[in-house]
Protein backbone atom coordinates (compact mmCIF):
# COMPACT_ATOMS: atom_id res chain seq x y z
CA UNK A 1 0.00 0.00 0.00
CA UNK A 2 1.34 3.57 -0.93
CA UNK A 3 1.42 6.20 1.89
CA UNK A 4 -1.35 8.36 1.46
CA UNK A 5 0.45 11.32 2.82
CA UNK A 6 3.19 12.71 4.81
CA UNK A 7 2.89 14.33 8.37
CA UNK A 8 2.45 17.82 8.42
CA UNK A 9 -0.66 17.19 5.50
CA UNK A 10 -4.16 18.63 5.83
CA UNK A 11 -5.81 16.20 3.33
CA UNK A 12 -5.97 13.38 5.42
CA UNK A 13 -7.55 9.82 4.29
CA UNK A 14 -9.75 7.79 6.80
CA UNK A 15 -8.54 3.86 7.80
CA UNK A 16 -4.92 5.28 7.55
CA UNK A 17 -3.53 3.57 10.79
CA UNK A 18 -5.11 -0.23 10.04
CA UNK A 19 -2.36 -0.18 7.82
CA UNK A 20 0.83 -0.15 9.88
CA UNK A 21 2.74 -2.67 11.40
CA UNK A 22 1.97 -2.57 15.16
CA UNK A 23 5.97 -2.42 16.02
CA UNK A 24 6.26 0.68 14.12
CA UNK A 25 2.90 2.64 15.30
CA UNK A 26 3.49 5.85 17.20
CA UNK A 27 0.33 6.81 17.79
CA UNK A 28 -0.77 10.27 19.80
CA UNK A 29 -4.20 11.52 20.44
CA UNK A 30 -5.14 15.14 20.11
CA UNK A 31 -8.02 16.77 22.03
CA UNK A 32 -9.24 20.36 21.56
CA UNK A 33 -11.74 21.70 23.79
CA UNK A 34 -15.38 22.09 23.02
CA UNK A 35 -16.57 24.78 20.99
CA UNK A 36 -19.85 24.03 20.14
CA UNK A 37 -22.34 24.70 23.03
CA UNK A 38 -24.14 21.85 24.36
CA UNK A 39 -20.95 19.31 23.65
CA UNK A 40 -17.82 18.15 24.09
CA UNK A 41 -16.14 17.49 20.87
CA UNK A 42 -13.00 15.48 20.16
CA UNK A 43 -10.94 14.85 16.82
CA UNK A 44 -8.27 12.83 17.34
CA UNK A 45 -5.61 11.35 14.50
CA UNK A 46 -2.74 9.20 14.20
CA UNK A 47 0.21 9.38 13.43
CA UNK A 48 3.81 7.23 12.87
CA UNK A 49 6.44 6.51 10.60
CA UNK A 50 7.68 4.35 8.38
CA UNK A 51 11.35 4.39 6.59
CA UNK A 52 11.85 7.97 7.82
CA UNK A 53 8.70 9.22 6.90
CA UNK A 54 5.47 10.39 8.45
CA UNK A 55 2.29 9.16 8.33
CA UNK A 56 -1.18 10.46 9.74
CA UNK A 57 -4.19 8.99 9.50
CA UNK A 58 -7.35 10.65 8.59
CA UNK A 59 -9.20 12.14 11.67
CA UNK A 60 -11.60 10.50 14.00
CA UNK A 61 -14.64 12.83 15.49
CA UNK A 62 -16.48 12.35 18.64
CA UNK A 63 -19.19 14.53 19.96
CA UNK A 64 -20.73 13.78 23.37
CA UNK A 65 -23.79 15.78 24.37
CA UNK A 66 -23.78 18.08 27.28
CA UNK A 67 -27.01 17.92 29.27
CA UNK A 68 -28.95 21.45 29.15
CA UNK A 69 -27.61 23.99 31.84
CA UNK A 70 -30.18 24.49 34.63
CA UNK A 71 -30.23 27.38 36.53
CA UNK A 72 -32.01 27.45 39.82
CA UNK A 73 -30.96 29.11 43.50
CA UNK A 74 -32.41 28.52 46.67
CA UNK A 75 -32.88 31.07 49.14
CA UNK A 76 -34.03 30.63 52.71
CA UNK A 77 -34.04 33.34 55.21
CA UNK A 78 -34.30 33.16 58.78
CA UNK A 79 -34.13 35.86 61.66
CA UNK A 80 -34.08 36.67 65.00
CA UNK A 81 -35.10 39.71 67.54
CA UNK A 82 -32.00 40.78 69.68
CA UNK A 83 -33.52 42.78 72.62
CA UNK A 84 -29.74 43.80 73.72
CA UNK A 85 -29.80 41.28 76.21
CA UNK A 86 -31.96 43.40 78.92
CA UNK A 87 -35.60 41.04 77.99
CA UNK A 88 -37.64 44.41 76.87
CA UNK A 89 -37.67 44.58 72.99
CA UNK A 90 -37.16 48.53 72.71
CA UNK A 91 -35.94 51.41 70.10
CA UNK A 92 -32.41 50.89 69.39
CA UNK A 93 -32.52 47.27 69.38
CA UNK A 94 -31.83 44.65 66.33
CA UNK A 95 -33.55 42.55 63.52
CA UNK A 96 -30.85 40.15 62.66
CA UNK A 97 -31.35 38.42 58.87
CA UNK A 98 -29.93 35.66 57.89
CA UNK A 99 -29.91 34.91 54.46
CA UNK A 100 -28.92 31.32 53.33
CA UNK A 101 -28.50 31.17 49.03
CA UNK A 102 -27.83 27.85 47.51
CA UNK A 103 -26.73 27.13 44.06
CA UNK A 104 -29.14 24.68 43.13
CA UNK A 105 -27.56 24.50 39.37
CA UNK A 106 -25.67 22.09 37.80
CA UNK A 107 -22.99 25.34 36.82
CA UNK A 108 -21.60 27.40 38.57
CA UNK A 109 -23.45 31.25 39.08
CA UNK A 110 -21.67 34.60 39.78
CA UNK A 111 -22.91 37.60 40.99
CA UNK A 112 -24.66 36.36 43.68
CA UNK A 113 -25.44 39.13 46.41
CA UNK A 114 -28.83 39.73 47.95
CA UNK A 115 -30.12 42.97 45.98
CA UNK A 116 -32.54 44.37 48.12
CA UNK A 117 -33.93 43.67 51.63
CA UNK A 118 -37.39 44.92 53.00
CA UNK A 119 -38.86 44.60 56.68
CA UNK A 120 -42.50 45.26 57.43
CA UNK A 121 -44.47 45.49 60.88
CA UNK A 122 -48.23 44.10 60.86
CA UNK A 123 -48.32 44.64 57.22
CA UNK A 124 -47.08 48.09 57.48
CA UNK A 125 -43.07 48.88 55.57
CA UNK A 126 -40.53 49.62 58.49
CA UNK A 127 -39.90 53.22 59.07
CA UNK A 128 -36.16 52.46 58.13
CA UNK A 129 -33.72 50.00 56.44
CA UNK A 130 -31.34 47.34 56.31
CA UNK A 131 -28.14 48.04 57.02
CA UNK A 132 -25.78 46.53 53.56
CA UNK A 133 -25.44 43.24 53.89
CA UNK A 134 -22.19 41.01 55.16
CA UNK A 135 -20.63 40.19 52.63
CA UNK A 136 -21.57 42.84 50.75
CA UNK A 137 -20.99 40.75 47.62
CA UNK A 138 -21.00 39.64 44.76
CA UNK A 139 -19.87 35.70 45.36
CA UNK A 140 -19.70 32.78 43.06
CA UNK A 141 -20.99 29.98 44.08
CA UNK A 142 -20.16 26.19 42.58
CA UNK A 143 -23.17 23.62 42.04
CA UNK A 144 -24.07 23.04 45.52
CA UNK A 145 -23.12 25.42 47.33
CA UNK A 146 -23.91 27.95 49.71
CA UNK A 147 -23.11 31.23 51.11
CA UNK A 148 -25.11 33.25 54.13
CA UNK A 149 -25.54 36.82 54.06
CA UNK A 150 -26.52 38.74 57.74
CA UNK A 151 -28.12 41.83 57.80
CA UNK A 152 -29.08 44.55 60.85
CA UNK A 153 -32.13 46.56 60.95
CA UNK A 154 -32.62 49.09 63.91
CA UNK A 155 -36.07 49.06 65.23
CA UNK A 156 -37.75 52.07 65.90
CA UNK A 157 -40.34 52.53 68.72
CA UNK A 158 -42.92 53.11 66.10
CA UNK A 159 -42.05 49.58 64.07
CA UNK A 160 -42.23 47.99 67.95
CA UNK A 161 -45.57 49.40 68.72
CA UNK A 162 -46.81 48.25 65.50
CA UNK A 163 -46.29 45.01 65.13
CA UNK A 164 -45.75 44.16 69.35
CA UNK A 165 -47.91 41.13 70.06
CA UNK A 166 -49.24 39.93 66.56
CA UNK A 167 -48.29 36.32 66.05
CA UNK A 168 -45.46 36.96 62.96
CA UNK A 169 -46.12 40.36 62.81
CA UNK A 170 -42.45 41.17 61.82
CA UNK A 171 -41.59 39.83 58.60
CA UNK A 172 -38.12 40.20 56.73
CA UNK A 173 -37.50 40.04 52.86
CA UNK A 174 -34.74 39.63 50.92
CA UNK A 175 -34.47 39.34 47.00
CA UNK A 176 -31.06 37.49 45.48
CA UNK A 177 -29.78 38.31 42.08
CA UNK A 178 -27.04 36.05 40.10
CA UNK A 179 -26.01 35.13 37.02
CA UNK A 180 -25.44 31.68 35.13
CA UNK A 181 -23.29 31.07 32.36
CA UNK A 182 -23.77 33.70 29.19
CA UNK A 183 -24.96 36.65 32.12
CA UNK A 184 -27.96 34.48 32.03
CA UNK A 185 -30.47 36.30 35.07
CA UNK A 186 -31.56 34.38 38.16
CA UNK A 187 -33.31 35.09 41.23
CA UNK A 188 -34.68 34.20 44.41
CA UNK A 189 -36.65 35.66 47.46
CA UNK A 190 -36.80 34.35 50.96
CA UNK A 191 -38.83 35.87 53.88
CA UNK A 192 -38.29 35.47 57.68
CA UNK A 193 -41.10 36.05 60.41
CA UNK A 194 -40.89 36.91 63.53
CA UNK A 195 -42.95 38.05 66.87
CA UNK A 196 -42.16 41.00 69.20
CA UNK A 197 -43.99 39.77 72.44
CA UNK A 198 -46.04 41.57 74.12
CA UNK A 199 -44.87 44.06 77.56
CA UNK A 200 -47.62 45.97 78.94
CA UNK A 201 -46.24 48.51 81.12
CA UNK A 202 -47.74 51.55 82.65
CA UNK A 203 -45.98 54.53 85.20
CA UNK A 204 -47.48 57.08 87.00
CA UNK A 205 -46.44 60.68 88.39
CA UNK A 206 -47.94 62.16 91.19
CA UNK A 207 -48.26 66.06 92.01
CA UNK A 208 -50.42 68.56 94.88
CA UNK A 209 -50.63 72.16 94.36
CA UNK A 210 -52.11 73.94 97.43
CA UNK A 211 -54.53 76.96 96.12
CA UNK A 212 -54.56 79.08 99.98
CA UNK A 213 -57.61 81.30 100.45
CA UNK A 214 -57.93 80.75 104.22
CA UNK A 215 -56.55 81.49 107.31
CA UNK A 216 -52.83 82.52 106.60
CA UNK A 217 -52.33 82.55 103.00
CA UNK A 218 -49.34 82.41 101.85
CA UNK A 219 -47.17 80.66 104.10
CA UNK A 220 -47.43 77.41 101.88
CA UNK A 221 -49.60 75.42 104.80
CA UNK A 222 -53.19 73.87 103.78
CA UNK A 223 -55.85 74.95 105.97
CA UNK A 224 -59.39 73.99 106.59
CA UNK A 225 -61.09 75.44 103.36
CA UNK A 226 -57.94 75.24 100.85
CA UNK A 227 -58.58 73.22 97.96
CA UNK A 228 -55.57 70.93 96.78
CA UNK A 229 -55.47 69.71 93.34
CA UNK A 230 -53.60 66.75 92.81
CA UNK A 231 -52.21 65.78 89.14
CA UNK A 232 -51.56 62.24 88.16
CA UNK A 233 -49.44 61.87 84.61
CA UNK A 234 -49.98 57.74 83.43
CA UNK A 235 -47.40 57.24 80.75
CA UNK A 236 -47.79 53.32 78.81
CA UNK A 237 -44.22 52.26 79.10
CA UNK A 238 -44.92 49.33 77.12
CA UNK A 239 -45.54 48.30 73.49
CA UNK A 240 -48.70 47.71 73.38
CA UNK A 241 -51.99 49.99 73.57
CA UNK A 242 -53.87 49.88 77.03
CA UNK A 243 -57.64 49.76 77.77
CA UNK A 244 -59.58 51.43 80.70
CA UNK A 245 -56.75 53.40 82.55
CA UNK A 246 -58.16 55.13 86.07
CA UNK A 247 -56.28 56.73 89.23
CA UNK A 248 -56.85 54.86 92.39
CA UNK A 249 -55.58 57.30 94.70
CA UNK A 250 -55.68 56.18 98.97
CA UNK A 251 -55.97 59.65 100.87
CA UNK A 252 -56.01 59.09 104.24
CA UNK A 253 -56.68 55.60 104.18
CA UNK A 254 -60.02 56.22 101.92
CA UNK A 255 -59.47 54.75 98.40
CA UNK A 256 -60.58 57.22 95.36
CA UNK A 257 -61.41 55.15 92.44
CA UNK A 258 -61.54 57.52 89.33
CA UNK A 259 -64.02 55.83 87.72
CA UNK A 260 -66.71 56.24 90.34
CA UNK A 261 -66.08 59.11 92.29
CA UNK A 262 -69.21 60.77 92.54
CA UNK A 263 -69.56 63.94 91.14
CA UNK A 264 -70.27 66.61 92.53
CA UNK A 265 -68.64 66.39 95.94
CA UNK A 266 -65.49 66.22 94.86
CA UNK A 267 -64.24 66.15 91.49
CA UNK A 268 -64.38 64.18 89.48
CA UNK A 269 -61.35 63.33 87.84
CA UNK A 270 -60.87 65.13 84.66
CA UNK A 271 -58.77 63.14 82.15
CA UNK A 272 -56.92 64.76 79.21
CA UNK A 273 -54.26 63.03 77.02
CA UNK A 274 -50.89 65.03 77.15
CA UNK A 275 -48.84 62.39 74.73
CA UNK A 276 -50.19 60.69 72.12
CA UNK A 277 -48.85 57.49 71.17
CA UNK A 278 -47.04 57.27 67.50
CA UNK A 279 -49.51 55.39 66.02
CA UNK A 280 -53.13 57.49 67.01
CA UNK A 281 -54.37 55.20 69.21
CA UNK A 282 -55.44 57.24 71.74
CA UNK A 283 -58.90 57.14 72.13
CA UNK A 284 -61.38 58.59 75.12
CA UNK A 285 -65.51 58.91 74.83
CA UNK A 286 -65.43 61.91 77.49
CA UNK A 287 -64.68 62.96 80.81
CA UNK A 288 -65.87 60.16 82.97
CA UNK A 289 -62.62 59.72 85.08
CA UNK A 290 -61.65 56.56 83.08
CA UNK A 291 -59.42 57.05 79.85
CA UNK A 292 -60.56 54.06 76.99
CA UNK A 293 -57.52 53.83 75.42
CA UNK A 294 -53.81 54.56 75.92
CA UNK A 295 -51.47 53.43 73.11
CA UNK A 296 -47.94 52.26 73.71
CA UNK A 297 -45.73 55.98 74.56
CA UNK A 298 -48.94 57.59 75.16
CA UNK A 299 -49.77 60.22 78.92
CA UNK A 300 -52.92 60.80 80.11
CA UNK A 301 -53.20 63.73 82.87
CA UNK A 302 -56.02 63.15 85.35
CA UNK A 303 -56.37 65.87 87.55
CA UNK A 304 -58.88 65.73 91.17
CA UNK A 305 -59.32 68.82 93.52
CA UNK A 306 -60.00 68.35 97.26
CA UNK A 307 -61.17 70.53 99.25
CA UNK A 308 -59.48 70.14 102.82
CA UNK A 309 -62.15 69.57 105.29
CA UNK A 310 -62.20 70.68 109.16
CA UNK A 311 -62.17 67.14 110.16
CA UNK A 312 -58.77 66.79 108.57
CA UNK A 313 -57.27 69.98 110.00
CA UNK A 314 -58.94 69.06 113.61
CA UNK A 315 -57.08 65.29 113.20
CA UNK A 316 -53.45 66.54 112.69
CA1 LIG B 1 -33.76 46.08 74.70
CA1 LIG C 1 -52.10 78.71 104.60
CA1 LIG D 1 -63.01 59.12 79.68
Amino acid sequence: MKPFKQYGSTRLRAGMIGGFAAAAVAAAMQATPATAAGSIDNSAVARASHGGAAYVSVAAAQSVPLADPVLSIEVASSGVIDDGGDGTVDAGDMVRLTVTVTNKSNVTISGVLPGETGIAFDGVAGTGSFAAASPEGPVTLAPGASQDFTAAYTLAAEDIYRAAAAPDGVVATATVSASGPGDAPLSGDGAARMTIPADPALSIAKTATLKEENGNTGDGLAETGDTITYTYVVTNTGNVALTGVKIVDVHEGVEIDSSTVASGTEGPFDETATATDPLGRNADAGIDGIYDVLGAGGSVTFTFAHTVSQAEFDAQ
